[in-house]
């Protein structure tokens, strides 16, 4: 009970909201014109057939021709809507008594059936150019609605404000104006064409960066025009301690310093302002240091070896070895046969014997 009355009360929503006026959702007029191609695919489909089987001249003659006959109206209908496509199959059945009229009435005088369905008779479309309950013209007549240079709010439907919604070059409520960024190239009343202006120009009147108007920002005004700011050059850097700035045509961008400066002024080890921790100046390079060749030893542990590093170093323990609670311990190895053997690299090993089977 309560399920059915879910149901009816979900039915009666879709049956009574306004139409949907988001782009993405269906209008009642795509759903009509999608109707409309199906019907045409049906007619197409069923072009070739008859009755089926006896003899077709003998049926043609007695029974009403196929081509115009009931037979194949129903054959049409019933292909017109996808099972899943809710707002079709609403459309059909509330109007299906129209199309019917259509078909065996209206077919020779009105052979549109868009126009005559869609547009005159259940009246949820209207001719392009046009748009509202009224198939009002869209603002800049329905010709050329919005003077070919947007696109008019509920054009060719029942829907819309006729408002004009202008491509990027144009503005204003009829499209004539160039907007930002664009300049004309040819206006009368009717037509207007705005062309993108010079890509240091924020507003122009010409193709060059002598055209411009006002400057787009990371741009200045000089003697030729617009031209380049170099935020590089500016007292402070707009970059962080560990980047150096690169200038570009209209912009700028911070890049990452050498891994061997501390501060730079470009790229590559000969361009830094300090050195990092770990190198040296040499021959104008922050060069690493290797801290093997110092006169104190830096690995001290038994078994260890020394391992330079960019910037840095290593002590790991020497072959054979490995690190165990901070000291370089013998490898145990386990043998083939499942066995495990101590390697006989270490002279101490018969020191500190290891039981093999206790480990186990
Ligand atoms: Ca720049």
């Amino acid at each position: 009970m309560f399920i059915a009355a879910a149901v009816s009360f979900y039915l009666l929503l879709m049956l009574h909201c306004p139409a949907p006026s988001s782009a993405t959702e269906k209008s009642p007029c795509d759903t009509c014109t999608k109707l409309v191609d199906r019907f045409h695919k049906g007619l197409e489909d069923t072009s070739k057939k008859n009755f089926g089987g006896g003899n077709t001249a003998w049926e043609e003659k007695t029974l009403s021709k196929y081509e115009t006959s009931e037979i194949r109206l129903v054959e049409i209908i019933e292909n017109l809507c996808d099972s899943s496509d809710f707002e079709c199959n609403v459309m059909v059945e509330e109007h299906e008594e129209q199309i019917e009229k259509w078909w065996f009435k209206m077919r020779k005088k009105y052979p549109d059936l868009r126009k005559w369905f869609c547009i005159e008779t259940i009246e949820v479309c209207c001719p392009s150019g046009t748009y509202g309950p009224d198939c009002v013209a869209c603002l800049g007549g329905a010709e050329r609605p919005c003077h070919g240079n947007g696109f008019c709010s509920g054009d060719g439907t029942r829907l819309g404000d006729g408002s004009c919604r202008c491509k990027a070059e144009y503005t204003g409520p009829f499209c004539l104006e160039c907007a930002d960024g664009y300049f004309s190239t040819g206006r009368n009343d009717t037509h207007s064409f705005c062309s993108e202006c010079h890509e240091s120009c924020k507003t122009c009147n010409g193709p060059t960066n002598t055209g411009c108007k006002e400057c787009k920002e990371g741009w200045t005004k000089g003697d030729g025009g617009c031209i380049d700011v170099d935020e590089c050059s500016a007292e402070t850097s707009p970059c962080k301690e560990t980047q150096y700035c690169l200038n570009t045509e209209g912009s700028f961008s911070c890049k990452r310093c050498h891994e061997s400066c501390a501060g730079c002024s470009g790229e590559g080890p000969d361009k830094c302002r300090d050195c990092a921790t770990g190198y040296l100046l040499d021959e104008d390079k922050c060069t690493d240091i290797n801290e093997c060749d110092a006169s104190e030893k830096v690995c001290v542990r038994n078994n260890e070896n020394f391992v330079n590093t960019p910037g840095s170093y290593k002590c790991v323990c020497a072959e054979g070895y490995e690190d165990s609670d901070g000291q370089c311990e013998q490898k145990i190895i386990e043998t083939e046969d499942g066995e495990v053997a101590e390697q006989n690299i270490s002279t101490n090993a018969a020191e500190d014997p290891v039981d093999v089977h206790e480990d186990l």
